[in-house]
């Protein structure tokens, strides 16, 4: 049973008991309505308490119905809301922990609120790309004043329940805070309100109190859609707000309706809600279980002071984890010490730190040059050279000095996590742990799952990716694990693509126009060309039967290594990091394509876009088939959170979902008859799916 029902000194308590969070999917909502039924007719009951069981008060409606007949199957929250705004009996809603979304929509249905320090209140709906449906845009500017209201819609933000009680212009959101236990005073209140008149008070027949409404909404409107270019819920938000200004509460709720049916159904807000679930999802590995043991993770080193190494020992100190970290050499120590003060320093200047919390992180840190040091750690992160011999040396080591049970990290990128747990004589001790740059910035984490890993090492280093706030998907062993395997194919596309007719600039503007942060020379010129020429030159040797473009070794050739030498792909002015399109690397192009015998063409921005987004699809398919990744949403959340995928898109599989197999498969097929052709081998279960309509989510 989602909802449970007690009496207590003549009150009725109705108690959301669905878990984790007492979402209000269909048999919540209809046991609240029996409970309000139930505790109507009964003459011993004079009040009514809704309060949450568990680690909520509710989390809102239950999103997995979305777009499913549950969703509008009744009672719906709407039902559920009148039901109790039209309770003789006075309703009070108790809240604790969590009132978010459709949760707070009830509570504010109800006659009196109730909540305990620390509660977090929001109308998140806003990050799922819709907006609160169940009236909280009508009530809650008529509980706390039209700019608060506003402001938490548009947003999204969770605020603290006690920033709300009694607060602006209008009576508040609660009427009491709780001083001690939550459910005792509750039922307290609710006795004291039974003795008082009936009808109770309503939050709808508050009045909205501004001095210049209209001027505040339509400042509004013009700051959200400067800020929201990509997603339609945010205006939708104002704007049904601005109804409930204008027209009323009644005709401002069949507005709001409108707009969340609307909504409900738009591409972005499935793109949102993937990304919701697909987080959550990533942390679930098929064959190790919730219930697997984890180990203690107290003390942590890392193996490496440059800008990798910096980086994730910010991630561990700002935890409020120890860290050791070692380096060969006193330099490199006191330069890796200096930049993660820095760094701190920095979000000090911006008002994001304090300078005691700074203090208290660098108090955290303790800086070797002896291997002896990381006998303590439970949980060491190489950060030095990618280069096989030197992790060689390096876990040879660590097999010496680390404790028996530490966790043995990579930060490989690139390198085979098994030749690197065969280095050790506990390979079931070792794992890929791949930051990304910068690794105290970037949400993602992939967890490279060795073929010994053990399953508590996987489980462990999952729990601790959480306690850094990072998104950790695992992947299995394959060149480039997940992430950098399938840029390889959508770079590659981006080099023929040049030698075929584009130009660096117009490759660039198309895929930021399709939403990605920095198109591929952009990103280029920014992380290093160098970089790219060195794995190259590997792939040249251990792969010789695939066919690259050379366009890129020849820029490198020059010298043009990107925004650290001035120049690469596009020019920069000293000190500026704006990409100016440069004559020489464009007749450079052109160049080259007479030299390797290609006719150049006008190649469309759609072409363009097909062929980075699906070289992206095609690998992640070939990915899925390897069972390198053990699910689709794991690709987008990698593309989501490490490499600029535009979120409104909800990564690259999903997005294939949404353009439909069929037609990817088609276009596929289309470029492999193209030159360069040889580079679209399509997956078989991108061919498979396209057959009988599947898709990959
Ligand atoms: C809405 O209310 C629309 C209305 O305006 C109108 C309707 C007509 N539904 O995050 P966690 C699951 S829209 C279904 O790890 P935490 C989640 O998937 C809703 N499931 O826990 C996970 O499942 P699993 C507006 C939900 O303690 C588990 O709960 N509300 C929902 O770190 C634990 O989640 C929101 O947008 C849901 N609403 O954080 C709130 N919420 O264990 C969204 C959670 O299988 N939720 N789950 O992986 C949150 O922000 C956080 O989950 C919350 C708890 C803060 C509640």
């Amino acid at each position: 049973m989602a909802v449970d029902y007690t009496t207590r000194d003549g009150v009725a308590v109705i108690t959301l008991n669905n878990p984790p969070v007492n979402g209000l999917g269909h048999s919540t909502r209809t046991g609240i309505v029996e409970g309000l039924g139930r505790a109507n007719s009964d003459p011993a009951v004079s009040a009514i308490v809704i309060t949450g069981a568990g680690k909520a008060f509710s989390g809102g409606a239950d999103i997995t119905e979305f777009n499913t007949p549950k969703a509008t199957q009744e009672p719906t929250l709407h039902t559920v809301i009148k039901e109790v705004e039209k309770s003789a009996k006075p309703v009070v809603a108790a809240i604790h922990s969590v009132a978010m979304g459709g949760g707070l929509e009830l509570a504010l249905g109800a006659h009196y609120r109730i909540a305990a320090p620390g509660a977090q209140i929001a109308l998140p709906e806003v990050k799922l790309g819709i907006l609160p449906g169940a009236g909280g845009t009508q009530r809650l500017p008529r509980a706390i004043g039209l700019e608060a209201a506003l402001n938490m819609i548009v947003t999204g933000a969770p605020v603290l329940s006690e920033k709300l009680a009694n607060s602006g212009p209008n009576a508040g959101l609660f009427d009491a805070m709780a001083q001690g236990d939550l459910l005792d005073e509750a039922v307290a209140f609710a006795r004291k309100a039974a003795d008082k008149q009936s009808p109770h008070p309503l939050v709808r027949n508050r009045k909205i109190e501004h001095p210049n409404a209209e001027g505040f909404l339509q400042f509004s409107r013009n700051t959200v859609a400067a800020m929201s270019k990509h997603y339609p819920a945010p205006l939708k938000c104002v704007d049904a707000i601005a109804a409930g200004v204008k027209q009323g509460f009644e005709k401002g709720l069949v507005f709001e309706r409108e707009c969340f049916l609307e909504l409900v159904q738009t591409p972005e807000s499935r793109a949102l809600r993937h990304a919701f679930f697909g987080e959550r999802a990533a942390s679930k590995i098929p064959d190790v279980p919730s219930s697997t043991p984890t180990r203690e993770i107290q003390k942590v080193a890392v193996i490496g002071a440059g800008t990798m190494g910096g980086g994730i020992t910010m991630n561990f100190l700002n935890a409020g984890v120890p860290v050791t970290l070692l380096e060969t050499k006193q330099e490199a120590l006191d330069r890796g010490l200096a930049t993660i003060r820095k760094n701190y320093e920095a979000q000090v200047k911006k008002g994001k730190l304090t300078a005691e919390k700074l203090e208290a992180r660098m108090a955290l840190l303790r800086t070797t040059l002896s291997w002896d040091d990381l006998k303590e750690a439970d949980l060491i992160i190489e950060a030095v050279f990618e280069e096989l011999g030197v992790k060689e040396q390096v876990f040879k080591r660590l097999d010496e000095v680390a404790k028996p049970g530490a966790i043995l990290a990579s930060n490989t990128s690139t390198l085979d996590v098994d030749k690197i747990a065969a280095f050790t004589k506990r390979p079931q001790d070792v794992v890929g742990l791949h930051f990304f740059s910068p690794a105290n910035v970037m949400k993602l984490l992939e967890v490279v799952r060795g073929k010994d890993t053990a399953k508590d090492v996987l489980a462990t280093v999952m729990q601790i990716a959480k306690q850094i706030r990072k998104t950790a998907v695992v992947s299995g062993v394959c060149d480039g694990f997940i992430g950098n395997r399938m840029i390889e194919q959508y770079v590659r596309q981006a080099l023929y693509m040049l030698e075929e007719g584009a130009l660096p600039a117009q490759v660039d503007r198309a895929i930021e126009k399709f939403g990605f942060a920095m198109g591929p020379f952009r990103m280029s010129d920014l992380a290093g060309n160098d970089i790219g020429w060195a794995i190259r030159k590997r792939r040249y040797q251990e792969k010789p039967d695939i066919k690259y473009s050379k366009v890129a070794d020849r820029l490198c050739e020059l010298g043009r290594f990107g925004q650290k030498t001035g120049a690469g792909w596009y020019d920069y002015k000293a000190g500026e990091r704006n990409a100016l399109p440069s004559k020489l690397v464009d007749d450079m192009i052109v160049a080259y394509s007479k030299e390797v015998g290609v006719e150049r063409r006008k190649i469309s921005d759609e072409e363009i876009v097909e062929r980075l987004v699906y070289a992206l699809v095609n690998e992640g398919a070939k990915i899925l088939e390897e069972g390198i990744a053990s699910k689709a949403s794991d690709i987008d959340m990698v593309y989501l959170t490490g490499y600029g995928f535009p979120l409104w898109r909800g990564g690259p599989m999903l997005y294939a979902d949404t353009v439909g197999l069929y037609n990817v498969a088609r276009a596929i097929r289309r470029y492999a008859q193209q030159p360069n052709g040889d580079a679209w081998q399509i997956a078989s279960s991108v061919a498979d799916l396209a057959g009988n309509g599947g898709t990959f989510n």
